[in-house]
């Protein structure tokens, strides 16, 4: 018998915890702290602690699946890669490159997200490659490209602690981040203000010094007005405005149309509610400001994105130590996955694909004449795309579209249509179910690598165990693909090469090799030579537009794209529970966190739902424009009168089947976090045949 104590970092979020695992004859049997990790000093949250539980699951994937007369039956590696590749060369030959799609996965190393847009690019010669940031900090990336030069986090995890004002706005920081929020807690132990803007009571509005709670959907307004105090009080940093940005005169001319007592009916927050959180975010001296899927999920996300640059440009508030633009990128890599060209716009290192000049870069490394000058499809217009008859292959890595794409009714007619459907994942999940071909991956704890977390540290895996059954590492499967279809270019040996090849296209990592990434430290980028200590803070001295000035945009307030009327009444947003992670394809199968939450539950609040004469505990039924979902009634004063709140996590009562589809127009977001909904009580003889009131799991939402 032995045992091994292997230092890797967590699955789950973009905090990017540091965690042992404990392999014992081959099986990881538990994690344990990494006490000097520097993002999380040995402290793990429960999905850190039970990462383990569903590595060994008997219904991981171990063996290919293709389709045969209509059931996936098991396959050999070398059925699966050559019927793939002679279905990608027939499909390219006959449609066309444009007919095909791939998604890459922010659950993948960043070696295998280059691959795989590699793949894309060189091997299919297709634009459409694209990823779940889409749905996420889509937004962000566009919008602080727009007014800072650059979409991630401006300061570090540890930095958040040196705050004297914490204004966390559309985050559950508590819930989702865990161990970002106890760098929040630290602050405010240490005398820092906490606000907390959020349409629901959640688990982090409950730690608030000053808790704000408004209207889903009405970000801008309710930031316009902080403005326009902080404006009108001359609390604005006048030599930072001056030095450091332009576009002043428009911020002003829109900010001043928006006094607080405007803002008050369109917001539900009081007028001096908002000068109160104005003034304690601009005087602290040092304010930072988070946020993540409540402001980036609209159709009106990269105007809410914006706002936040322009309130923190507005009072200095960037480019210091406590201070900051905070997006909280969600999955361990989807940082990386963005930094890696998994996107439609860009090669790796955000370079765009209609730069002739940095193509050429790019192709001369790889070998090529040239790949597509031309920005691909998104996430949903490739649904879209494929409704219409256009896109005929998919491509998918570990991504789970029917749980997680807005509208999955339309998702699930697009999937069940496409010619060529590849899913590869860890499990057979809702969307490998329709696949044509299921391809077996190895998971976090089976291979080595690099994510790279919200604050931009590059940190390595290192394997604990072998992958189940003849399961394969994500970027050798790519490989194999690209080989059989006879492309060049895809003779790796493991992803250090590949790591090696990232280095010479991605400016930003080009200082970076394993075996400087190899200390707890890691390295925060950019670091362009292998001198450069790397850079935790961004904008220290000026932004990365090429004159190094942040911008400032007057950003009109916009309503959602559906609003609440007679026959819809709710305003209906979703998200997320500490216990479980999105598509629930890890977390429901992890014994004990499934323990805590079986299934879904719609809050609604108190009033609503005596109005409705609905109980808690009741099933109802929720509709909207797009679909039905039966499911349980949680009756809470902690949300907001006239809007309800649904996790997305359960596929048995899906948030995603009443999502709207509607586009954010530069980053096409899609609006998660708003849409209209009615809610009907179910009659009580069609309750559950048993009789049996429905159970409403006793922690739910971290209560
Ligand atoms: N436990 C757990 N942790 C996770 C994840 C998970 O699935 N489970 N997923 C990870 C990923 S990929 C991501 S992106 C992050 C997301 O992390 P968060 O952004 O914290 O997650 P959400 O619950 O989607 O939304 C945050 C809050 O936005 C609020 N909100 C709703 N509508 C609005 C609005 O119009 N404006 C504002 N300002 N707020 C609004 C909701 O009430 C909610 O409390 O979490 C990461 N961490
Ligand atoms: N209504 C609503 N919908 C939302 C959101 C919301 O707030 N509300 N949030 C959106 C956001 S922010 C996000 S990020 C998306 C997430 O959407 P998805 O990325 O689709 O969700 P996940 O469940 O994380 O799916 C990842 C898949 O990867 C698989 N996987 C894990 N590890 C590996 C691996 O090593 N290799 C391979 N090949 N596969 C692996 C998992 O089993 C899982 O099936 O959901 C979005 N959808
Ligand atoms: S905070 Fe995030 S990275 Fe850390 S243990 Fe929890 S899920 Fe994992
Ligand atoms: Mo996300």
């Amino acid at each position: 018998m032995k045992i091994d104590v292997v230092p890797t970092i967590c699955p789950y979020c973009g905090c990017g915890c540091g965690m042992n695992l404990v392999a014992k004859d081959g099986k990881v049997v538990g994690v344990e702290p990494w006490k000097r990790h520097p993002v999380n000093e040995g402290k793990l949250c429960p999905k850190g602690n039970f990462a383990h539980e569903f590595l060994h699951r008997d219904d991981r994937l171990t063996t290919p699946l293709i389709r045969k007369d209509g059931k996936l039956v098991p396959a050999t590696w070398d059925e699966a890669i050559s019927l793939i590749a002679s279905k990608f060369k027939e499909i390219k030959a006959t449609y066309g490159p444009d007919a095909m799609a791939c998604f890459a996965s922010a659950r993948v190393t960043n070696e295998e997200n280059y691959i795989m847009q590699k793949f894309a690019r060189v091997a299919l010669e297709t634009a459409n490659i694209d990823h779940c940031a889409r749905l996420c900090h889509g937004t962000t990336v566009a919008g602080l490209a727009k007014s800072l030069g650059s979409g991630a986090m401006t300061n570090s995890i540890k930095d958040i602690e040196e705050a004297k004002c914490v204004f966390i706005i559309g985050s559950n920081t508590f819930e989702d981040h865990p161990l970002i929020a106890r760098r929040v807690a630290r602050a405010k132990k240490a005398g820092a203000t906490l606000i907390v803007a959020d349409p629901r009571y959640n688990m982090t509005a409950k730690q608030a010094d000053l808790y704000v709670q408004f209207r889903s959907g009405t970000d801008v307004a309710l930031i316009n007005a902080m403005m326009y105090v902080i404006l009108s009080e001359g609390l604005e940093d006048k030599e930072f405005i001056k030095n450091r940005t332009k576009g002043f005169d428009a911020l002003k001319e829109e900010v001043m149309k928006c006094p607080p007592e405007w803002a008050e009916p369109i917001t539900g927050v009081p007028a001096d509610t908002i000068r109160e959180m104005a003034r304690i975010y601009a005087k602290s001296g040092a304010s930072s400001l988070i946020y993540s899927m409540g402001v980036t999920q609209h159709s009106t996300g990269t105007d809410n994105v914006l706002s936040m640059s322009n309130l923190a440009m507005l009072t200095g508030n960037i480019g210091k130590r406590g201070a900051g633009v905070n997006p909280l990128r969600g999955q361990n890599n989807v940082q990386g996955a963005c930094d890696m060209g998994a996107l439609p716009n860009v090669v790796s290192g955000y370079q765009a694909v209609i730069n002739p000049e940095l193509r050429a870069k790019v192709c001369g490394v790889w070998g090529v004449k040239d790949i597509p000058g031309k920005v691909g499809l998104t996430i949903v217009e490739v649904m879209n795309a494929i409704d219409e008859g256009k896109m005929k292959s998919l491509f998918i890595m570990g991504e789970n579209p029917m749980v997680s794409d807005p509208d999955v009714n339309h998702v699930e007619h697009a999937l069940k249509a496409i010619d060529f459907l590849v899913v590869q994942d860890i499990f057979l999940t809702e969307t490998a179910e329709l696949a044509t071909v299921v391809l077996p991956a190895a998971a976090y704890a089976e291979k080595d690598g690099t994510f790279t977390n919200t604050e931009r540290r590059v940190q390595l895996l290192r394997p604990a165990i072998a992958p189940p059954g003849e399961a394969k590492q994500d970027w050798e499967i790519i490989c194999n693909i690209a080989k059989a279809m006879g492309v060049a270019g895809f003779d790796f040996k493991s992803q250090e090469e590949i790591f090696e090849e990232v280095r010479k296209t991605t400016p930003q990592y080009a200082g970076m090799t394993y075996e400087r990434l190899s200390k707890p430290e890691a390295l925060h980028w950019p670091c362009p030579d292998t001198s450069h200590p790397g850079t935790p803070i961004l904008h220290t001295a000026k932004f990365s537009h090429p004159d190094g000035l942040g911008i400032f945009f007057g950003v009109p307030f916009k309503y959602q794209a559906e609003r609440p009327d007679a026959e819809y009444p709710f305003i209906l947003t979703t998200g997320r529970l500490l216990f479980h992670y999105h598509t629930g394809s890890m977390t429901r199968r992890s014994a004990t966190l499934d323990d805590e939450v079986k299934t879904g539950f719609v809050e609604i609040n108190t009033e609503d739902a005596k109005a409705l004469g609905v109980k808690n505990g009741d099933k109802v039924k929720v509709l909207s424009r797009r679909g039905e979902i039966e499911i349980a009634a949680k009756v809470t004063p902690d949300i907001m009168k006239g809007i309800i709140f649904i996790p997305f996590h359960f596929a048995e009562c899906s948030a995603n089947k009443l999502t709207i589809a509607a586009l954010d127009p530069f980053a096409k977001m899609p609006e998660l976090k708003v849409c209209s909904a009615k809610v009907e009580v179910i009659p009580v003889e069609k309750k559950a045949p048993t009789g049996e009131p429905v159970k409403v799991a006793p922690k739910a939402g971290g209560h």
